[in-house]
């Protein structure tokens, strides 16, 4: 059969290719995952999860409220680094203005988001107004070595953003099945010239 031989070399050649784009996309959502971004959680179980993640100076943290309770993210001033400025949710330049304008202001309710990018390197206290008796606390701390892993993390999650993972997770699926659809058609789908 002349045709068999060099359907062999393309099939192959094929396979090497694609597995290597895989592994490329694999690598390179990776990298993105590394980036400068990560996500805290405030559920209604009064709490901001992780309680306690480092990030790398630059990173833009996303507080996200995942429930129905109305949240706050409001740094507590004297936890925060001297030559850092202010933060909270609704754009407060002190941590007694953003307390006296809550709940008119500074809430962020079910669905909602409030994100902050820290440049200045060190440690970060901060609280949720209505719940902070109730021990909505939290620390984030901006250190050039951090890994974005959160070593102080209790659940021990990595803080790669969900979403960023479940790119990575489609991207591999959808080049794996495509590898193995394509293999499926070499093999089996291209018999009918032969007698
Ligand atoms: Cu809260």
């Amino acid at each position: 059969m002349m045709g068999d031989q060099s359907a062999d070399v393309s099939r192959r050649e094929f396979l090497r290719t694609a597995g290597g784009a895989t592994a490329a996309a694999a690598l390179a959502s990776n990298e993105a995952s590394a980036q400068d971004q990560t996500t805290i959680d405030m559920t209604d179980g009064l709490v901001f999860d992780p309680d306690a993640t480092t990030v790398t100076p630059g990173t833009t943290v996303v507080w996200e409220n995942v429930g129905n309770v109305g949240h706050s993210v409001t740094a507590y001033e004297d936890e925060i680094p001297d030559d850092a400025e202010y933060f909270a949710s609704g754009g407060f330049d002190s941590e007694q203005a953003a307390r006296d304008a809550y709940p008119d202001q500074g809430d962020i309710p079910g669905g909602e988001s409030y994100e902050y990018t820290f440049e200045v390197e060190g440690t970060y206290g901060y609280f949720c107004i209505p719940h902070e008796t109730a021990g909505m606390v939290a620390e984030l701390t901006v250190s050039a070595d951090g890994d974005g892993n959160g070593g102080d993390n209790d659940g021990g999650t990595p803080a790669i953003p969900e979403s960023a993972r479940l790119v990575a997770v489609a991207t591999v699926s959808a080049m794996v099945a495509i590898v193995g659809l394509a293999y499926f058609l070499l093999k089996y789908g291209g018999d009918y010239g032969e007698e």
